[in-house]
Formats: structure tokens, sequence, C-alpha cells
């Protein structure tokens, strides 16, 4: 993660009104390992949703890929993530005796290298190729090709984009993508409150102490002063609207200094930083992000209790 980044966008996002920090830096290493408790918490369903879908349906998956026989395809998965749910759709191609390359994107190398270590743990004679940058560089590397592609971007992680920066995104993908590739979307479906505002809001803290994190983050990283003692998580969520929102609340009016860019900030009691969004879909909202991009929809995937979905959207 570059530091002049880091510093310009907590510059920006605190000198808003209301404030703001962008999701993408709760993912230091306490984040990461954070994030890691999150998914295996009870309240978080979205995990284990999309899970049972990879388990129960990825013959149905492929099938829907529509694969000939003889054919070799290259399987692109956007965001490393662990390998547990994407490893059954790749159990279900080596049982159709599909050719196939698994190519793996992500900025971490470090999280590519624990994926390939696990994959080839599972699938000793994998055909894989990690590939580490920018999605969309390496997307247009891979457009040359002949082979055609199955993007997969998975776990609700489209849900931290605003509906604008999503339908910006799936315009770059397409743009990337060649007719006949397809993309599997993991989407978190709207439903009620009272399911999805514990999976931000669990009772053991572990969501407060991710969110607090970032602040720990800009204290060690920028040389900063909060005080963790003085911030609360302060999550939402209205079933109308769809949208999870995670706030910091500030307990009391204060002053925080944030020495590595020279800036002080006051914070007024119960004013709000605000930290995250994970928004959530149903098909219309999915139509209006793909708008006029040259993608369509050709299927959805759900589990039993339609809690989770896995888009299929051709090119
Ligand atoms: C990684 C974006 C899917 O929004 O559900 C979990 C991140 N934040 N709990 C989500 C997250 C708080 C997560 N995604």
């Amino acid at each position: 993660m570059n530091l002049e980044q880091f510093k310009q966008d907590v510059l920006t996002g605190l000198s808003q009104n209301p404030k703001q920090l962008p999701s993408k830096y709760f993912y230091d290493k306490r984040g990461d390992e954070l994030f890691v408790q999150i998914m295996n918490m009870p309240e978080y369903y979205l995990t284990r949703a999309e899970m049972e879908i990879f388990q129960q349906q990825s013959y149905e998956i492929i099938s829907s890929f529509n694969i000939q026989k003889g054919e070799e395809i290259e399987v692109v998965e956007l965001g490393a993530g662990d390998g547990t749910k994407t490893i059954h759709l790749l159990f279900e191609l080596i049982r159709f005796r599909v050719t196939f390359k698994y190519i793996p994107i992500d900025i971490s190398s470090n999280a590519l290298n624990g994926l390939e270590h696990r994959m080839k743990e599972e699938i000793p004679n994998l055909s894989i190729n990690t590939l580490q940058g920018d999605y969309f560089q390496m997307l247009n590397d891979l457009k040359k090709s002949p082979n055609r592609k199955i993007i997969l971007f998975l776990g609700s992680n489209i849900g931290n984009m605003s509906d604008e920066q999503a339908k910006s995104f799936i315009a770059s993908l397409s743009q990337n993508l060649n007719p006949g590739d397809k993309l599997v979307l993991g989407v978190d479906l709207i439903k009620e409150k009272e399911i999805v505002l514990p999976a931000y809001n669990d009772a053991a803290g572990i969501t407060r102490d991710f969110n607090l994190n970032l602040l720990e983050r800009i204290n060690r990283e920028l040389k900063a002063n909060f005080d963790l003692a003085h911030f609360v998580h302060d999550p939402e969520y209205t079933e109308s609207e769809g949208i999870a929102k995670s706030f910091l609340k500030s307990t009391k009016r204060q002053v925080v200094k944030i020495e590595s860019i020279e800036k002080s900030f006051v914070f007024e009691e119960n004013e709000r930083i605000h930290t995250e969004i994970s928004r959530k879909y149903n098909d219309q909202i999915l139509a209006n992000i793909i708008g006029k991009s040259p993608l369509e929809v050709q299927d959805c995937f759900t589990d039993q209790k339609s809690l989770f979905g896995d888009y299929i959207i051709n090119r």
C-alpha cells in the first residue's frame, strides 16, 4: 500500500463533511486477520451461503458455461481469497475432464502465494498461473488469449462499491472481455434488517474491532492520536435502501492530530466518520448497474434460504 496515497485519502476524507474514509484501508495485517474471523462468526451468513451454492450447485454452474467438447477455458478469479469456494468449481471441471487454467489476480503477492500453495495441495496437477497487479491491466493482457474466459468476482466484493463505482467497474470489466466470456458475480441479496444488521454488528464485537482497526492503522502509519476509547462502531441498514453502512462515532468533542500530514481534525460529540458501504442486490439493481454495457444476465444461483446470489453474466 502506497503511503502517500494513504495520506492523501485520509486528508481528503476527513476534510469532507460528512467525514469519510475508504474501506480499502481496513485490510492491513490485523484487518486481514479480523476479516477471517468475521467470515467465521455466526452472524456473518454471506460466506456460508455462497459456500453452500458452490458445494451444492457447481455442476449446474459449470453447465451454464456451455463448454464445448475439447474447448479449453481460463478461470480468472478477481481477488485471491482463500479458494475454498472456487475449489468446488475446479473439482467439477476436472470431473467433466474440462481442460482449464486457473488464473487468480490480486494486488497482494502474499495472498496469491498462499492461495497457490493451498490449491496445489488440493489439486497437485492444477494448471495455475497467479497474476499480481491491477485487475483491468491483467485482464487486458489476457484479452489476447484465444480461450474463453470465466471471470469470478465472488464474496460480495462488489458490495463495497457505490452504484456509480460498480457501474464504471462493470463497464471497464466488459471492455476487457471478449464475446462469449462470462462473469460469475457473487452478491449479497436484499433482505430484512433482522438478518443483515447483525452481520455487521456481531455480538462478539469482531466487526467493531475491524472498523476501529482503521483508526489504529492511521495512528501507527500516519502518526495520529485517535483515542479508540472515544469512538464507537455504529452500523445501520434499511431494507428499502439495501445498503449496510458502517460508521465510527465520536462519543465526545475531541481534536485528533495527524502528524505526518500536519493536520488536526475536530470531531463534535456524536459526529460520525463513514467507513464502509455493503451494497445488497436484487435483479433490478443489478440490471441498473449493468445498464447499457454489452453484458446480459443469464442466470442466478442462490442458496436454499435465498440469502446470497451468484449471477451468471454473459459478454
Ligand atoms: C469483503 C466487502 C464482502 O461488506 O460484507 C464484512 C466486508 N465489512 N464486515 C462485506 C465486511 C464488515 C465485506 N466484503
